[in-house]
């Protein structure tokens, strides 16, 4: 068999996989969790990074992780590095991580600064902003630098957080209107003024879909999440069909005194892909510590009060966060293969505060280093689970899990949309 036929078969396979989707998707039983493929196969993951991952806007870090010109940090969209960067303007650049000479990683570290970018192969020198400066003086007389710079990646911030979509067009929606409020629900936090204090890299073997759905629900939290549950109210949002009149005389106090010093909490939504609300902690609890008490002595940005609870803001297909009066948490999912991803968490503060002195960047991230770490286990059991050939779909509780109703519709939607399939409403 030749090399095309090879390859025939592989294009013709994918197809085959693509109709496969569309159809297990069409026919998927709404509030029930998916087919055993789609979570477990790699075809029908090499789809989901083809038509989500490489075509939707993904969270990928803070600006105040690259607070100066040459400050640098680099990703993996599935096989796509990428490349996050500050220039001399002082505006967040992404570019693909690939030297337009033979195609070497270009930045081959997690993070760091440099005056320009130099690929380590050959040398070929871009300046911030992408443009070939240099190329060896070996490359003849016709050479045309201007033709080889770096291809950009799109790159948007709004509240100090960045997203990158490596499509060639960015997908049509309502992110501007993201991007503002992130902005207005962000400002009290001033994130340029505040500096990475802790990360962890957590691999996870489970499909990313289940790291989300874990996300999506609390039902599991009182099984497993005792630090957690120190502090956190379990329910998701201040619509979510569980609370109870206390709970609510609850918000209604907190809220009266946020909106006197004007710190944004209403609930606001973009279709289901974009959620921010500030839902209150524990009576009591000021952050999420061991015991609810202050993770640093500097408050964030204008914040005055200790006790702003936790403005939870989901971007999907990959993050969570948790900003609270005197630290924020962002987390981001990476998937790496069908049955495995990469889970990073950060926790920032004000740029001021000393390690050891304001804050104590163990306890800092003690309880999330726990949750991650109970969380991973889940998700690793659940995939484990689903492997099974005695696996079946199973039905969602709506009032414990209607967040992972709406992240599978969102998934479905998206993926019917970018397969061409249209979305749920035309069926
Ligand atoms: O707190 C979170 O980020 C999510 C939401 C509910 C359960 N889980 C731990
Ligand atoms: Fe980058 Fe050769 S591959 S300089
Ligand atoms: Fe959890």
């Amino acid at each position: 068999m030749s090399h095309n036929d090879l390859l025939n078969i592989t294009c013709a396979s994918i197809i085959d996989a693509r109709d496969q989707m569309t159809d297990l998707l069409k026919r998927r039983q709404p509030n029930y969790s998916l087919p055993q493929p789609l979570y477990n196969d790699p075809t029908m993951f090499r789809i989901d990074m083809e038509e989500v991952f490489q075509k939707e806007w993904l969270f990928v870090g803070m600006t105040s992780e690259i607070p100066k010109k040459g400050d640098y940090f680099t990703l993996e969209i599935g096989q796509n590095p990428v490349l996050v960067v500050r220039d001399a303007d002082g505006a967040v650049n992404a570019f693909h991580n690939t030297c337009r000479h033979r195609g070497s990683r270009l930045c081959q570290q997690q993070r760091g600064k440099v005056a320009n970018l130099v690929c380590p192969y050959h040398q070929w020198t871009y300046d911030l902003k992408g443009n070939l400066l240099f190329a060896g003086t070996n490359m003849g007389g016709d050479f045309d630098k201007s033709l080889h710079g770096l291809k950009p990646a799109h790159c948007r911030t709004g509240g100090g957080f960045i997203f990158v979509c490596i499509a060639e067009q960015p997908p049509e929606s309502d992110f501007d209107n993201f991007l503002a409020t992130l902005e207005e629900y962000m400002e009290p936090y001033d994130v340029e003024n505040t500096k990475l204090a802790a990360e962890s890299e957590m691999y996870e073997k489970a499909n990313w879909k289940l790291v989300l759905e874990n996300n999506r629900e609390c039902y599991h939290c009182a099984g497993s999440h005792p630090e957690l549950l120190n502090t956190l109210l379990e329910w998701d949002d201040t619509n979510d069909p569980r609370a109870t009149p206390e709970f609510i005389d609850y918000y209604n106090q907190q809220a009266a005194q946020w909106d006197q010093e004007g710190i944004p909490h209403l609930h606001r939504s973009f279709g289901q892909r974009n959620r921010i609300v500030r839902m209150p902690l524990k009576p009591g609890a000021s952050v999420m510590t061991i015991d609810g008490s202050e993770g640093c002595t500097k408050l964030l940005g204008r914040i005055k009060n200790h006790q702003l609870g936790s403005m939870r803001i989901l971007h999907l297909p990959n993050s969570w966060n948790h900003m609270q009066s005197d630290h924020f948490i962002v987390f981001r999912v990476l998937p790496i293969s069908a049955q495995e991803s990469l889970v990073t968490t950060k926790w920032f503060v004000h740029k001021d505060a000393v390690p050891g002195v304001d804050y104590d960047p163990e306890r800092l991230r003690q309880v999330w280093d726990a949750t991650n770490d109970q969380d991973r286990i889940l998700g690793e059991e659940n995939q484990r689970g689903i492997n099974s050939i005695g696996y079946q779909p199973g039905p969602y509780s709506e009032p414990y899990e209607f967040g992972v109703i709406n992240f599978l519709e969102w998934y479905s939607d998206t993926l019917l949309k970018n397969l061409g399939g249209g979305d749920n409403s035309e069926l």
